[in-house]
């Protein structure tokens, strides 16, 4: 049987209105300029595509069937070739996005042209089964962790088993069966991912996971509408190292960005352990991850000594007890300096719009990045200190989504209408009902500028702006001496 694991493209459009240019360059990112991406890329795929989700699905099926993964992301891929792979079995990977568009209307065709059983699965579809079976061509659905139920389901369109008992959502006698979402909560059952699924040659790094959920339950984020999922588990660190030796032997590691994409990779001892095995394997890359403001300097110093080189955190606003991930900002603070005194880069995620959010918060926001920009002026070279700010998206099934409804905002009835409505938020088109009561679209436009300007003076001309600092101090310093 041929299966086609597809990963959708970033978003439905391929044009960038002038928002969205805005939003890319407060992030330090100037994506829309395509000279500066073929410059960036140098022919490679950027590292951010890779597609780790149709990878693990793929490995847990590659023995029995003909599988290949059409990445959408970032590649040269055409829905010309998926046609000619004449695929018995399409799964699509789902985000929330505006790329649900495209799913709803790819998954449509492909079902036309080649009759092909439709499988949809990812955080979306975890967070909204029913609304993504019943309003899309899929056959089936899966919620939760696919690995080991995607793998089942296939065996049962083969007609060689039962319908997998948990994760699976379909359509019986005119009726949807629905399933509890499918959860792995021993990862070292899992096949470690093979990555020779995907040209290696073709992309700049890999991605990795050395863990699943997360500690903390922020009311927007998508494990927070999926609680069975929500639970913190690790993978043996001998699968880590099997893995990122089994990579080495396709690329060369040590030039190679690797992103662990860990939703928190987290715990002290956890790293202090993997980092001495990576040690022992002799394992160094670019290494990047996520993690939350509470690892140690021991455990940061082990991570720079591996080849770490940058560590982003949700900081998300100025306003301190508002997540109950940043409870104090002097920790917040000396935390960033602990991770930029160890030589690593780092970046704050901030959220933009969400539902509390008022124009002072916001400007407390900028006073807290200034403050960490500070951090950065004290050296020369090296590390450096960025922002990332994101725009507020509700996401079915979270906690803030059922605030907003309760406060009676008309939700995303359809698959294809939370693709437009988070298309319209990547536009900047904030609907009113949406609840942001307390901000306008000016003030995001502000908010963003100020972080264009600090991601400019801090990332793109550090040293320019050190020196200019450091002669205006001489200056000072020369007239006191006069003086005395
Ligand atoms: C790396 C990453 C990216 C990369 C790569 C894209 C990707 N989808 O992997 C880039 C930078 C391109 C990206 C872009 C976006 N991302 Co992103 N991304 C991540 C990140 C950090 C890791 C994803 C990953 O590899 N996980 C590990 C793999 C193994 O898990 P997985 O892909 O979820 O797959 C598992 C299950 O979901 C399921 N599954 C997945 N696909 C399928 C398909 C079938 C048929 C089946 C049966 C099962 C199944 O089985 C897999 C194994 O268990 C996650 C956060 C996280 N820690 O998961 C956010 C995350 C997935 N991204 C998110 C979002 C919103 C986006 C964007 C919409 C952002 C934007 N505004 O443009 C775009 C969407 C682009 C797209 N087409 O996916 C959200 C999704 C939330 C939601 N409600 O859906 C997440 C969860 C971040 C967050 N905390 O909010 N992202
Ligand atoms: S810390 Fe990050 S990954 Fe964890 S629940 Fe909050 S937003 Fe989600």
């Amino acid at each position: 049987m041929r299966v086609a694991l597809v990963m959708c493209p970033m978003r439905y459009r391929t044009n960038t209105t002038w928002f969205e240019a805005l939003h890319n360059l407060s992030k330090g990112e100037p994506q829309f300029i395509r000279f500066f991406n073929k410059i960036r890329r140098r022919g490679l795929i950027d590292f951010r595509s890779y597609p780790l989700g149709p990878i693990c699905l793929a490995t847990t099926v590659k023995d029995q069937y003909q599988v290949r993964i059409f990445n959408f992301l970032d590649g040269d891929n055409r829905i010309a070739d998926l046609v000619a792979f004449d695929p018995e079995v399409v799964s699509f990977t789902c985000s929330t996005g505006s790329a649900l568009i495209w799913v709803a209307e790819v998954a449509g065709y492909i079902k036309k042209r080649c009759g092909s059983t439709i499988i949809l699965g990812g955080p979306h579809v975890t967070l909204d089964p029913l609304g993504s079976l019943t309003t899309t061509v899929a056959d089936f659905v899966i919620a939760g962790d696919g690995d080991i139920v995607f793998k089942e389901l296939l065996g049962h369109i083969e007609g060689k088993n039962h319908i997998p008992q948990t994760g699976v959502w379909y359509r019986y006698n005119h009726s949807v069966q629905p399933a509890n979402p499918a959860v792995v909560s021993d990862l070292s059952l899992l096949p470690v991912p093979d990555h020779s699924l995907v040209d290696q040659s073709c992309y700049r790094g890999v991605h990795i996971e050395t863990s699943r959920g997360c500690r903390y339950a922020c009311d927007f984020c998508f494990l927070s509408g999926m609680p069975q999922n929500h639970i913190y588990r690790v993978k043996p660190v001998e699968m880590v190292v099997a893995e990122l030796k089994a990579v080495a032997r396709l690329r060369d590691l040590s030039k190679s960005k690797v992103y662990i994409v860990d939703s928190n990779f987290r715990s002290n001892e956890r790293i202090l352990d993997l980092m001495s095995a990576f040690r022992k394997a002799q394992i160094k890359a670019e290494f990047w991850t996520a993690s939350d403001t509470h690892l140690s300097r021991e455990a940061l110093k082990a991570m720079r000594e591996r080849g770490f080189f940058f560590l982003h955190s949700g900081v998300e606003d100025g306003v301190s007890g508002r997540f109950p991930k940043i409870t104090d900002r002097e920790h917040l603070i000396s935390f960033v300096k602990q991770v930029y005194a160890e030589g690593l880069s780092f970046g704050g995620d901030f959220i933009l719009g969400y539902p509390e959010q008022k124009p002072a918060d916001l400007k407390e926001t900028v006073t807290l990045a200034k403050q960490l920009c500070k951090l950065a002026l004290k050296k020369q070279r090296g590390p450096k200190i960025t922002f990332q700010p994101h725009f507020f998206r509700p996401y079915p099934n979270t906690p803030v989504f059922g605030q907003m409804v309760a406060r009676g905002w008309k939700s995303p009835k359809t698959f294809t209408e939370w693709g437009k409505l988070h298309d319209s938020i990547s536009r900047g088109m904030i609907d009113p009902k949406m609840k942001f009561n307390y901000l306008s679209r000016e003030d995001l436009i502000k908010v963003m500028f100020s972080f264009i300007l600090l991601n400019i003076r801090y990332q793109l001309f550090p040293l320019a702006m050190i020196k200019l600092r450091q002669s205006i101090l001489n200056i000072f310093r020369k007239f006191k001496t006069k003086d005395k």
